[in-house]
């Protein structure tokens, strides 16, 4: 007779598309896993301090799930997604249907059903492995629109969780959301949650009037009531994603940095304005028309190389998916024009970097910018505006930030613009460039505090406790 060993369980469980490490192989050909750093993955940090929880996801490749494992405190349960999987459920229904749809359409979603029946199967699969690990009673966290069936699915299997779910991107108006073929399914499968958490209010709002137009839902104020028999209600709240302020601030004042600050900006030719652009290339980032705004100010002589130059860090992105290939020839190809009409020998006008770079490299870069373009056509968030002001421990830089993110909510401040007005957008950076610098340093005063108030940790126990306060079971019915 063989025996199992007994199956651990945990009082936290998060589940997310995907686990927060990486299989590198090292130098003498071992393969290893490595943590990938995060927001998500410190914000949980904070939390399984004080208990250990598990951690539900796809490990990155395709084919058979490696094993369970423990790493940094963490109990990893790796999903298995097939090849197959990867592209109908992944770059498909999640990356061609509802990102799209849930960012305003910037480009047209695609609908198929075998794109949709994959996602319902690997959001099955996920909700399976949760209720596996998850103790009598546990608090079960899922993550974001790629698991939007998920939190019913676990609670059928296992009624005596808790269930939360965070959306990272915005949440649509009801019009576009509409679109969707099975618009009633998604909605039924958040329901399956006690609370859900979403970056602005207008997001909970664009879910709540959803629920009451498309499946005849009765709601009140934040709250859905669930047609199940249980009278249940589902609360609906804001809850903003933050960064982990403390720890991105010491990263930025390290010595290394501080030398590295120098040496990009020598390396640059000592511009008097550097402009910076640190993106996923991505067609919600607005790259396509902060590089427009940027041409036409330099086409007009009102800014130039050798004095301005913009450096455009695109990190690849969601390659296999034809709207990411045709972006990334759009921005090459414009980059290209301005380095060719506008460049100045040996000062080209863009410095285009479509690589990743490490965190170091990157709180360096954000110190030795003096203007931060963040220009977004919608924007869950956009952490990169909060990373910026928290590497500016120096008061210096500027912010520019569309109005269409998540984080202009929060940071008011900064100098807004409205990345479709192209002509708007460049009289907001000629005024970034020409504000005082006293008041830009009360402007990245203003912006520090508030983020520095509301930190990713912040965010993270907030969310646990709107959980744990969210309606128990059959309380608070119609
Ligand atoms: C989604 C939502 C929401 C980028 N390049 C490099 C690098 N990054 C880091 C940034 C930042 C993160 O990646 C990107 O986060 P964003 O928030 O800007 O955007 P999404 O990837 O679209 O994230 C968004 C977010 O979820 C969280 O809820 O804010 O709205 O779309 O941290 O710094 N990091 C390193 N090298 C790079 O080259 N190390």
């Amino acid at each position: 007779m063989s025996s199992t060993p007994e199956r651990k369980t945990f009082d936290l469980v998060i589940a997310a598309n995907r686990l927060p490490v990486d299989q590198v192989v090292t130098d003498s050909g071992e393969a290893e896993w490595r943590r990938s750093p995060g927001g998500l993955v410190t914000a949980m940090d904070s939390v399984m301090r004080d208990q250990p929880g598990a951690w539900v996801g796809w490990a990155g490749e395709p084919g058979e799930p490696p094993a369970r494992f423990d790493q940094g405190g963490v109990h990893l349960v790796p999903v298995g997604l097939s090849e197959d999987e990867v592209h109908l459920y992944y770059e498909g229904f999640s990356n061609g249907t509802l990102w799209p749809i849930y960012h305003d359409v910037i480009v047209a979603a695609a609908f198929h059903r075998d794109w949709w029946a994959a996602y319902q199967r690997v959001n099955l699969r996920f909700a399976q492995a949760v209720a596996d690990v998850a103790a009598p009673g546990a608090r079960v966290w899922v993550q974001d629109y790629q698991l939007q069936l998920a939190p019913a699915y676990v609670r059928a299997l296992r009624p005596d969780v808790r269930i939360g779910w965070f959306n990272h991107i915005p949440f649509p108006p009801v019009e576009l959301f509409a679109q969707l073929p099975w618009r009633g399914q998604l909605l039924d499968g958040l329901l399956g949650a006690d609370f859900l958490g979403f970056q602005r209010q207008a997001d909970a709002q664009n879910f709540v009037r959803a629920c009451r137009q498309l499946i005849h839902a009765e709601t009140r104020g934040g709250t859905v009531a669930v047609h199940d028999g249980s009278g249940r209600r589902v609360r609906a709240a804001a809850i903003p994603i933050s960064i982990d302020f403390k720890g991105l601030e010491a990263l930025a004042r390290q010595p290394s940095v501080t030398a590295r600050v120098a040496e990009i900006r020598e390396s640059l030719g000592n511009p008097k304005v550097l402009m910076l652009g640190v993106d996923r290339l991505d067609y919600t980032k607005g790259i396509r028309h902060r590089l427009k705004a940027y041409q036409e100010l330099l086409a007009e002589g009102q800014l130039g190389p050798p004095d301005v130059t913009l450096v455009q860090v695109a990190t690849p992105s969601r390659e296999r998916v034809a709207a990411y290939r045709q972006l990334r020839e759009d921005v090459e190809q414009r980059v290209g024009r301005i380095n060719g009409d506008l460049g100045v020998m040996g000062f080209p006008a863009v410095h285009y970097l479509h690589h990743s770079y490490p965190r170091e490299e990157m709180a360096a870069l954000f110190r030795a910018a003096d203007i931060m373009l963040v220009t977004p056509l919608r924007d869950g968030m956009n952490l990169v505006a909060k990373e910026y002001v928290t590497c500016r421990f120096d008061l210096g830089g500027a912010l520019v930030l569309s109005e269409f993110t998540g984080a202009w909510h929060e940071l008011h401040q900064a100098f807004a613009c409205n990345p479709h007005d192209i002509e708007g957008l460049k009289q907001t950076i000629l005024r970034a460039i020409n504000t005082p610098a006293p008041d830009k340093r009360r402007i990245m005063r203003a912006l520090r505090r508030r983020v520095a108030d509301h930190d990713v940790q912040r965010w993270a126990s907030r969310f646990l406790a709107a959980l744990d306060a969210a309606p128990a079971r059959a309380e608070g019915g119609p």
